[in-house]
């Protein structure tokens, strides 16, 4: 009876084994906390870890380390009523048994010093996570939904419509829409789980890209923004976060007709510039650095880019920072990098 205790989970158990095993691992007794830093995948893991459980143990708490400000996650938790309480809030010593999913101990400081009884996850194995007595860690995975999925089949349960929504969104996030990172085993679980899931509520989801509070900036950007061809271009003066000039930044790619896009906007004394393309022609990782490398750090690649250019550094340059000299500032210069590319490709 002791040897089964040290064994690691393995990779190639079948899955009906595998779940049995780990829910060998918990008792009607057990108050247990689930433990995630949330987003997409970590959130799915835990709502499914929670219905593992169901009515095999007294409780479970899942506990988020982190705050949740992306939209489309907090559209998740509260259309899939995923009830989340702080870690911080936690007592930690109500609790019987730590299960950790879509992380490990090392991930995060406010992890150090919890002792975990499970972890699953996808991410490289760290040291600590091997210590625990339950540990199923498959990085080839693109997703622990993925992994979750197999541990609900295998555990011969039919997962609700909210859990299949839940998971199907978790290994969209963490897959790129499969476009990196993704294993067969991915596949079939997005194949499982894909009729089952509420298509309404998963498109809700995908579609939240703002709080209601952005709408004030966007309105904004509606209102200033220029065109030049297939390009579009605001600046937006003071911003409370860079990620409001990158929400924009995407927003303006909607469209049809419109490639690149530059949203500008100042952030603690610095002029920052998004710049997002979809076009063969631009590089826009090139023209960041070749429009500002010289002012601030500067760059990214072909299709995002971003630069922060600290407002001391374009002093001599902008008479002043007037958001239309800034404006300006940026506009000619975007002009300036963008327009010796096409030379070079005309002289051919
Ligand atoms: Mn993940």
């Amino acid at each position: 009876m002791a040897k089964e205790k040290k064994k690691p989970a393995s990779k190639t158990a079948r899955p009906a084994d595998l779940a049995k095993r780990l829910l060998a691992r918990f008792g009607p007794e057990d108050r247990v906390l689930v433990l995630i830093a949330a987003d997409p995948d970590a959130l799915a893991s835990s709502l499914a870890l929670k219905r593992l459980l169901w009515r095999r143990v007294a409780n479970v708490t899942i506990a988020n380390v982190n705050q949740i400000s992306r939209p489309d996650n907090l559209a998740m938790t509260r259309l899939l009523n995923i009830p989340l309480v702080q870690l911080n809030k936690v007592d930690l010593s109500a609790f019987s048994k730590k299960v950790m999913v879509d992380s490990q101990p090392h991930h995060n400081t406010a992890f150090e010093g919890i002792k975990v009884d499970v972890v699953i996850d996808h991410h490289p194995v760290g040291e600590v996570a091997n210590n625990c007595g339950f540990c199923d860690i498959r990085p080839r995975y693109g997703a622990t939904s993925s992994i979750m999925t197999e541990y609900i089949r295998g555990a011969g349960i039919k997962p609700s419509s909210r859990l299949a929504t839940a998971l199907v969104y978790g290994i969209k996030t963490d897959t790129y829409s499969f476009g990196r990172s993704s294993q067969l085993e991915d596949v079939q679980a997005f194949q499982y789980l894909f009729p089952k899931a509420n298509h309404s509520v998963l498109r809700k989801i995908e579609f939240s890209e703002m709080r209601l509070k952005d709408l004030a900036l966007l309105h904004l950007a509606l209102d200033r923004f220029v065109v030049r061809k297939h390009s579009m271009y605001v600046h937006l003066g003071e911003v409370s976060s860079p990620d409001n000039l990158v929400q924009i930044a995407d927003f303006f790619l909607r469209v049809d007709s419109v490639d690149t896009c530059a949203v500008s906007g100042v952030h603690q004394e610095r002029l920052v510039v998004i710049l997002r393309n979809a076009g063969y022609r631009i590089n826009a990782g090139r023209l960041a650095e070749e429009a500002f490398g010289e002012f601030g750090p500067a760059g990214g690649h072909k299709s995002m880019a971003r630069a922060e250019i600290p407002l001391a550094a374009i002093k001599k340059i902008c008479k002043d920072t007037a958001e239309e000299s800034l404006s300006r500032f940026v506009m000619r210069r975007l002009a300036k990098a963008a327009g010796p590319q096409k030379n070079t490709s005309a002289k051919k």
